[in-house]
């Protein structure tokens, strides 16, 4: 598509959505007359500045159903990312929402060279989470065959990798690079199996981490992305060029801004992605800040496509940690620390990569009472710690019971996270 048809596009589709959530969220509409906005006012995609954004705080603050467009019965899925303290964020789809995503997912297949001879699996986590179900119905949409094997039992996952035949696979790339690690202990190599092509995403990742994978994996790994409030995997896809991910911008409209002043930034400058829903009818977004920092990557793309491509997530404007694909916020362990009476809320995550594998440590203080030689004690305390934590964020930390005082106190802001793990 011309640049000049896909404009017009964008700017029908913007003039529909914006008078869909005018009409049916009262959230948007108090939000525009606060503005001094009638839907009218919109005329063009260029019209978006106009718009007022939308944060995770504002779904939060609309839990559950708030922002919802479509009418109940309509809903057919709904999906949820992690929240912080309070609640998860939730998205419901309808019919044609889905039938979008399998679309745009499909796209991104199409782009790494996936036909239908290919046999896929899919090693995201099914559930809540939109990377399983999300790339599950874009491989049986492209009509390749699709393994729904989820994330988990590794050996056992290799085997139907060998047994099957398969040949391309979705998962985090530090699945990926665990996958690898597992193959070498089981004496198998990448001659052993058949896969040639990999989607990669859920998590930051940088060109080493591909050249690692590609070559002990032997596939070629690219990268798709995505979040759950725009919609899921397939938002953005890398084509054989594996230089930038070009964006489904007919569904999701992207803009660069300046976190702090909010301003539009110009194509080549990093800032903060923002995406509207150009299509979504389940929970469409205006100018959803992704908290997400990369910028949009000038000129024309050799392999064809005139989508405008996106670099490489360079890191985030809030605090949130993805930590083996998971999104992890220091204020959810905070507020598990806080409902034990013998803990300090003093405390340090430091979160690592051993071998290929994540890891989080979690260092808290002992309140002076409660520290003690009693090993059992001791103990006991642990565990607790470590499963109410597994409980809300689903992962199994290092738990280091610290003594009184021993957490370095800092003067400005708190800082309870060190990343150890190098993205360059
Ligand atoms: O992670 C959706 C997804 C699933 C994308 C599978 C790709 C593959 P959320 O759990 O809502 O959704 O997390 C979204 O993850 O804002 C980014 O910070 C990060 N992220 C996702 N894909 C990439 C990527 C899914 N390819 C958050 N590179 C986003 C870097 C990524 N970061």
């Amino acid at each position: 598509m011309s640049r000049d048809e896909m404009h017009q596009l964008q700017s029908n589709r913007l003039r529909r959505l914006v008078s869909l959530v005018y009409h049916n969220v009262p959230f948007y509409r108090a939000k525009m007359q606060q503005l001094d906005l009638l839907p009218d006012d919109i005329r063009s995609i260029d019209d978006i500045v106009k718009l007022p954004f939308t944060t995770k705080q504002d779904l939060r603050d609309n839990y559950p159903f708030g922002l919802r467009a479509a009418a109940p019965a309509d809903v057919i899925r709904v999906h949820a990312s992690t929240g912080t303290t309070g609640s998860p964020t939730i998205v419901p789809y309808t019919r044609r929402d889905l039938s979008v995503w399998s679309e745009v997912v499909s796209r991104s297949l199409t782009a790494y060279g996936v036909t239908r001879d290919d046999v896929f699996s899919v090693s995201y986590g099914y559930g809540l989470f939109t990377g399983g179900l999300g790339a599950h119905y874009g491989v049986e949409n492209l009509g390749a065959t699709v393994i729904p094997a989820s994330t988990g039992n590794t050996e056992k996952h290799l085997r139907l990798i060998h047994d099957l035949k398969i040949t391309g696979i979705a998962c985090t790339p530090s699945y990926a690079l665990y996958l690898a690690e597992t193959m070498a202990k089981l004496g198998m190599t990448k001659d052993d199996i058949y896969l040639r092509v990999g989607a990669f995403g859920a998590e930051p990742w940088t060109e080493n981490m591909r050249h690692e994978i590609e070559e002990r994996l032997g596939l070629k790994a690219y990268n798709i992305y995505g979040l759950s409030e725009i919609m899921g995997p397939g938002v953005s896809y890398e084509c054989e060029g594996q230089n930038g991910s070009h964006i489904n911008e007919d569904h999701f409209y992207p803009e660069i801004i300046n976190p702090d002043t909010l301003q539009p930034q110009p194509v080549g400058t990093q800032g903060e992605l923002v995406f509207t829903t150009l299509t979504k009818e389940g929970m469409p977004l205006l100018r959803y800040r992704t908290k997400d920092l990369c910028a949009l990557q000038p000129g024309s793309c050799p392999c064809g496509r005139t989508s405008v491509r996106m670099g490489r997530i360079m890191g985030r404007s809030d605090d949130m940690l993805i930590i083996r694909g998971i999104n992890v916020f220091p204020s959810q362990v905070e507020s598990v620390i806080l409902t034990m009476p013998e803990l300090e809320p003093q405390y340090m995550l430091v979160v690592d990569r051993q071998g290929n594998l994540d890891t989080l440590q979690v260092q808290v203080e002992v309140r002076r009472d409660y520290f003690s030689d009693d090993m059992g004690r001791m103990l006991q305390m642990k565990k607790q710690l470590g499963e109410r934590l597994k409980n809300v964020i689903s992962i199994n930390a290092d738990i280091r019971l610290m003594e009184p005082n021993s957490i370095q106190r800092s003067e400005g802001k708190s800082k309870h996270v060190i990343d150890k793990r190098k993205l360059e």
